[in-house]
């Protein structure tokens, strides 16, 4: 029995002299005893370990973000940490900090949500993990997703809004710290839609909490968003003579495209830029019989709105911009039988505090001040003054979809284009913040165009490596093509594959 006695004793003392010898090693809690780590307004709930191919995420998974690239079965074994924040009486904000049990690559990467939320990003967490990150996502302090949860409820939609965001933010961190023994070297931010928002609500508000932050097609800002998608409803339900049915859609979009595709030199199937296609329904209107090839007058009025931005109609002022030309196959998310849901919640349970509300009884002059005073910034993520976060060196990397048919894809050139100017220009500013407009792109994926790209590798080269991305690369279905810097666009060379993104050159259109 003796030898076995000696051999742990020994290697004991031989980790202990080597942290002496080496003073940098620290000690790491195991993930079990993490359960009682104590944290200010926090419970832990799980502190677990989950073997390799091991995790069922519980229920609903991916919250209105994309599902994940990685299956779950796919996953190393990591430490799970679940836990419940509570910075007001009144919250209730569910977090999810997962830690990958063998190489780490010491960076923390915190994931978005989509919609309302009101379920962990399990699909997005998975992703994180499996690219080596301790990652953590947030229900943002309610369950379910519709926005019924904030009537009555100010401080659980101030954690909607930002709180749950940073507090899972400071919690993630002081977790890893104290699993790995040391601080994340690296701090990311990464998410679309409604994690887009998230995302510029970070830089904005909480300057000190990323290093890098990736914001897609970002739902912002969140009323005005609001007020263009019934916008769209209005035009598009009021009177039933104006609604456009689904299959007239592909007739639409292909006339779109017969328009529009060349403009940009390339007869591709792809608008590059959409803002330089002014495409006229009067061409499909109908003679005759009313067939899924055409639109009828009140369709045609139909189609001039849902492309048009919303205004003011007293002042003729912007409220949001339109949907561009090439959306037109997604037109059911907002111009479907019913108005979406996710922005008439807003309106009830925000704006009017009525779930009763008719939509129809919108305002489109008075109500925009009211629903803007009312937020005050809780959602609304409009500060182009980002000197704070860009001052400690934070990158802002944005990404919109040309043929997003969600949230307009303009929302995100102009926000882009305000903290530009704010702070002195494109020189002054091209280090900090980069927009990537990806042609044909739907929201956060999906549509013709090339979708699947890698933010995140090219968010760290430029954080840590000093490189920029001047372009992207994107691919779908056997095509690659460069996502680029905006302004500048992506141009064929003229000669070899259009579906090889190396016969494109990134170029400031003319
Ligand atoms: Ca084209």
């Amino acid at each position: 029995m003796k030898p076995f006695l000696v051999f742990p004793v020994s290697l004991v003392s031989l980790v202990f002299l080597t942290s002496l010898v080496f003073p940098v090693f620290s000690w790491a809690a195991s993930c079990e005893s993490l359960a009682s780590l104590a944290l200010p307004n926090t419970s832990i709930t799980v502190a677990q370990s989950v073997a390799a191919g091991e995790f069922t995420p519980p229920g609903r998974t991916f919250g209105g973000t994309p599902a994940p690239a990685v299956g779950f079965k796919d996953l190393p074994a990591f430490c799970r940490i679940a836990a419940t924040l509570k910075p007001s009486d009144d919250s209730d904000i569910k977090i999810e900090v997962w830690l990958p049990a063998a190489g780490w690559n010491g960076k923390f990467q915190a994931v978005g949500n989509g919609g309302w939320a009101g379920v962990i990003s399990y699909g997005a967490l998975a992703e994180a993990l499996h690219d080596g990150y301790a990652t953590s996502s947030t229900d943002t302090g309610h369950v379910g997703g519709s926005g019924s949860f904030a009537l009555g409820h100010p401080e659980k939609l101030i954690d909607f809004g930002y709180r749950s965001q940073h507090e899972m933010t400071v919690k993630s961190k002081a977790i890893i710290q104290a699993f790995y023994g040391s601080a994340a070297k690296m701090s990311y931010w990464n998410g679309c839609s409604t994690g887009g928002r998230q995302g510029l609500k970070e830089a904005q508000r909480f300057p000190d909490d990323y290093d890098g932050i990736v914001a897609g097609a970002p739902a912002n800002p969140r009323t005005h968003l609001a007020f263009a998608t019934l916008w769209i409803a209005h035009a598009n339900l009021k009177d039933p003579a104006s609604y456009i049915p689904p299959a007239k859609y592909p007739a639409v979009h292909q006339a779109v495209i017969q328009a529009c595709d060349a403009l940009d030199g390339l007869k591709d199937g792809l608008i590059t830029d959409p803002t330089r296609c002014h495409f006229d329904p009067q061409v499909m209107a109908c003679h005759g019989a009313d067939t899924s090839e055409c639109l009828t007058a009140p369709q045609i009025e139909t189609v001039k709105k849902i492309l048009s931005p919303s205004r003011n109609p007293r002042t003729g002022e912007e409220i949001y911009p339109g949907l561009e030309p090439g959306a037109e196959l997604g037109w059911a998310t907002l111009a479907g039988p019913q108005p979406f849901a996710a922005t008439t919640d807003h309106f009830k349970y925000v704006v009017f505090k009525d779930p009763d509300w008719d939509w129809k009884t919108l305002n489109f002059d008075s109500d925009v001040a009211l629903a803007d005073k009312i937020d005050d910034e809780t959602i609304n993520a409009t500060d182009a003054n980002l000197r704070p976060f860009f001052g400690r060196k934070g990158k802002l990397l944005l990404y919109h979809g040309w043929a997003d048919q969600n949230v307009a894809p303009l929302s995100t050139v102009n926000y882009y284009k305000r903290v530009v100017d704010t702070l002195g220009g494109e020189r002054q500013t091209a280090d900090s913040i980069r927009l990537f407009m990806a042609p044909g792109m739907a929201h956060c994926g999906g549509g013709e165009g090339p979708n699947t790209f890698d933010m995140m590798s090219a968010i760290t080269a430029w954080r840590e490596n000093g490189q920029a991305p001047d372009r992207i690369v994107a691919s779908r279905t056997g095509r690659t093509r460069p996502l680029c810097a905006y302004p500048q666009v992506a141009k064929y060379k003229g000669t070899g594959s259009i579906d090889d993104a190396a016969n494109f050159v990134c170029e400031t259109p003319k």
